[in-house]
């Protein structure tokens, strides 16, 4: 799956954490063919109508292995939300982003009448890329971006950033000494991709350039814009911390099961100082980043721009918290005691996922979506509250769970086909046990008056034969 985020400073300055198993993929790269390469992007670059005078940038550029060695890095990151949030949301970020909510009073006024994107959501982005362009980086970007679109791993989505790169000096943006920023080739302030620049970026100060690396006014307005491009929505909420009042059926506690606020009402959810929650139709779900005994939030429709910055939950929950922390919302509170595992804990606990049957993607340590369903699935089955979120209690219970007898790859796959034949959607016939697998296990076992565990068995097996 390909990473999403648009303003990508904060995830890499920390080590592409939660990425994934895309990153676990490798290639090889050929680095004597890189001059080659060259010459025929700079071709495609002329073809494209891209100036000469702009591609003479790529000049001298040579292969990059500290790049590469970057992308492939695989950062592992395991604080829990208030970790981490208590590391980012920090006192300088929040006294200056006030600072510039003040001094830039009007013009965040401005933006947010054109756009819809409120200041504090743009300052909450400004303080973690670049702690108000403290650190925008200076990395050579078109070095940075020939090496990336020349790399095997990822040419298609680096090519066309080259190719902008290139369409900002060709404007007349910045000059090719002023183009520094991230190593994987993001710029300015609030770390815009060359794409989104070209397209979101805004002169708003009028001196001719778009300049997200010393115009203020051109950084804010282009950042409005950006996140207006990903669907933000005008006058609506993205992130309200709540409070919960009774045991609600946890397993409808996930950040994409959007349900009318009035739902979450009628389960005892209550505004964080008690009070009631306006009982409409308003789409939100129930989002516990620690657990049902952690802090609680509701997400909005306009949480989902925060996922597209970054997939993990603890990385775009911070970022959508510390804006509504601009907007006048005070420090969350801290729950109660949540047994969190570490992140040996974390790889234990997928190793027995596994050997439960689950696909849980790459024993990384990383709990990512795959590991939140199965984590979800194995709570229901021990009697454990299914809210998701993995816990020593959880490790502790399935320690003691015996695995199942397993089936070999092949005879997965015979499963599969089997059941394909019965009608059933088992996705690709791989011999992978993934969701699709599991929920016609789950189907036919019902049919057949078996336990419907969804555990593939040879018991199971032998009966789909006959
Ligand atoms: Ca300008």
């Amino acid at each position: 799956m390909p990473r999403k985020h648009f303003m990508a400073g904060l995830a890499l300055a920390v080590g592409l954490a939660g990425a994934g198993p895309a990153l676990a993929q490798s290639c090889q790269n050929n680095p004597g063919q890189f001059p080659a390469w060259l010459d025929a992007f700079r071709a495609e670059a002329a073809a494209a109508g891209i100036s000469q005078n702009a591609i003479a940038a790529l000049n001298g550029v040579g292969y990059r292995q500290d790049i590469v060695n970057r992308d492939r890095a695989q950062g592992v990151f395991s604080q829990t939300f208030l970790e981490f949030s208590d590391r980012m949301v920090s006192q300088y970020r929040l006294d200056t982003g006030f600072a510039r909510l003040n001094q830039y009073a009007s013009l965040f006024a401005s933006v947010e009448q054109q756009t819809g994107v409120p200041g504090a959501v743009i300052v909450a982005f400004w303080a973690l890329e670049t702690d108000f362009g403290a650190n925008t980086g200076d990395e050579n970007t078109i070095s940075a971006l020939a090496t990336l679109a020349f790399d095997c791993r990822r040419p298609e989505q680096f090519r066309p950033q080259l190719l902008d790169a290139l369409r900002i000096l060709d404007r007349g943006d910045l000059t090719l000494s002023q183009l520094r920023g991230a190593w994987a080739g993001e710029i300015g302030q609030v770390q815009f991709q060359p794409t989104d620049y070209l397209r979101s970026g805004v002169d708003a100060d009028g001196n001719g350039r778009v300049d997200l690396l010393n115009d203020t006014a051109d950084i804010i307005a282009s950042a409005g814009n950006l996140i207006a491009y990903h669907g933000w929505q005008r006058g609506q909420p993205w992130l309200e911390e709540v409070t919960l009042t009774q045991a609600l059926p946890w397993e409808q506690a996930d950040v994409y099961n959007m349900l009318p606020r009035s739902q979450w009402a009628g389960w005892g959810v209550v505004r964080r100082d008690g009070s009631a929650l306006p009982s409409d139709r308003t789409p939100a779900s129930l989002l516990l980043p620690m657990g049902r005994n952690g802090p609680a939030f509701l997400a909005y429709d306009n949480f989902h721009v925060f996922l597209d910055w970054n997939e993990s939950l603890v990385y775009s929950t911070t970022a959508a918290y510390l804006a509504t922390r601009f907007a006048g919302a005070p420090r969350v509170s801290r729950g109660g005691t949540v047994n969190s595992l570490s992140l040996d804990q974390i790889r234990e606990l997928q190793r027995l996922l596994v050997g439960q049957g689950f696909n849980v993607g790459a024993i990384d340590g990383i709990i990512g979506a795959q590991t939140r369903i199965a984590v979800r699935t194995m709570q229901q089955r021990l009697g454990l509250p299914a809210d998701g979120y993995p816990t020593t209690e959880l490790l502790g219970a399935m320690r003691g769970t015996p695995v199942p007898a397993g089936l070999s790859q092949s005879q997965i796959a015979e499963l599969q086909s089997l059941l394909a034949a019965r009608g059933y959607d088992v996705g690709p016939i791989d011999g992978i046990m993934g969701a699709r697998t599991r929920a016609a296990i789950t189907a036919v076992q019902q049919q057949l008056g078996l336990p419907a565990d969804g555990i593939p068995t040879e018991e199971l097996l032998a009966r789909l034969r006959g």
